[in-house]
């Protein structure tokens, strides 16, 4: 406890120090402590994310608790637990799965702890008593901007029979959940496309290595017409396997990602990359917003979405708005 002390402390120097730097964080910020709950570091998305969190909590004044869970759902219910144990003011946690949380939010219910779901939702019966807000993308949008460009690329290139392989986030995880939901419903009644396999890569490019290696062991070269991956680093494992193969990308085999990180957009701009569907982690600015307003005794949306797009190579790739993060 004397560690979390001190980090909170700590984290509560640099909120008032890097709030100096910006606007001015209200006085009355430096006693409020959140509590945040990472799920990991599995990729440029993530680190992006929790940088996004620690540094508007910094601005906002805020003290911060930070634990990361490095992909284990024990770690994150143990992270929870000791938020309460702390009485933090608020929890914020992004949740690996969406099952199995019912218990622990249910204390934080009980200890009075409001919980804002930052990226990730939960699924449960009872969900709706289990957090107050949540602040992340539209999943399910984003795998029918997915589904979209295939369907215009067919158009444009005259494909009629398109055999896709879908590499996929971790499963039981709403982006994996979402973005396959949302990209299916958007083919699925063009009988041009078929979905010959789908596999996780649990959104890790050391897994998107692996899986590009299996699929074409699996279907050789000519067997696959397009890879539909949940993430960037999964896309750009595999991106890497093509290439090692003599398969150039996003000719010989188009290639479909998420996220949007500066290495993905590159590879969209050089032509190795067919398709990026933007999903921001600048999510901590918001939450930050709203952890200030509910303290502040004010309503709060139940769900906000940031604004996204794609950006793909039937798109001006010129326009300065198509940038990665
Ligand atoms: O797409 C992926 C990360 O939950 C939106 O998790 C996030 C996803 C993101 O590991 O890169």
């Amino acid at each position: 406890m004397r560690k979390c002390a001190m980090a909170v402390l700590a984290a509560v120097l640099m909120g008032i120090l890097s709030g100096c730097a910006a606007k001015p964080a209200d006085p009355e910020n430096r006693a409020v402590v959140v509590g945040f709950s990472q799920l990991g570091a599995e990729s440029s998305w993530r680190i992006a994310n929790t940088k996004s969190v620690e540094a508007a909590a910094g601005q906002y004044g805020f003290g911060l608790m930070t634990e990361n869970a490095n992909q284990k759902q024990e770690k994150q219910i143990d992270a929870i637990r000791s938020f309460i144990a702390y009485q933090v003011d608020v929890i914020v946690f992004s949740p690996i799965v969406e099952t199995g949380w019912d218990n622990v939010l249910n204390e934080a219910k009980q200890a009075n702890i409001p919980v804002i779901l930052v990226d990730r939702m939960i699924a449960s019966e009872n969900a709706d008593d289990l957090y107050t807000a949540y602040v992340g993308a539209d999943f399910y949008a984003e795998g029918c901007r997915a589904g979209e460009y295939l369907i215009r690329k067919a158009d444009a290139e005259r494909m009629e029979h398109v055999r896709i392989a879908e590499i996929s986030g971790t499963p039981d995880s709403t982006p994996m959940r979402d973005r396959q939901r949302g990209f299916l419903d958007t083919i699925g009644e063009d009988g041009r496309f078929e979905i010959i396999d789908s596999i996780s890569g649990d959104f890790l490019r050391s897994k998107g290595e692996e899986c590009m290696t299996f699929l074409l062991e699996k279907y050789g070269r000519d067997g696959i017409d397009v890879i539909y991956s949940h993430n960037d680093s999964m896309t750009l494992g595999a991106l890497d396997i093509l290439e090692k193969n003599g398969i150039q990308p996003a000719k010989d085999i188009l290639l479909i990602t998420v996220d949007g990180e500066r290495e993905a957009v590159e590879a969209l701009k050089a032509g190795r990359i067919n398709c990026v569907v933007q999903c921001t982690p600048e999510l901590g600015d918001e939450v930050m917003r709203l952890v200030q307003d509910l303290k502040a005794g004010r309503e709060i949306p139940r769900v906000t979405h940031p604004k996204e797009g794609a950006f793909s190579d039937l798109d001006d790739l010129t326009d300065p708005a198509v940038e990665g993060f």
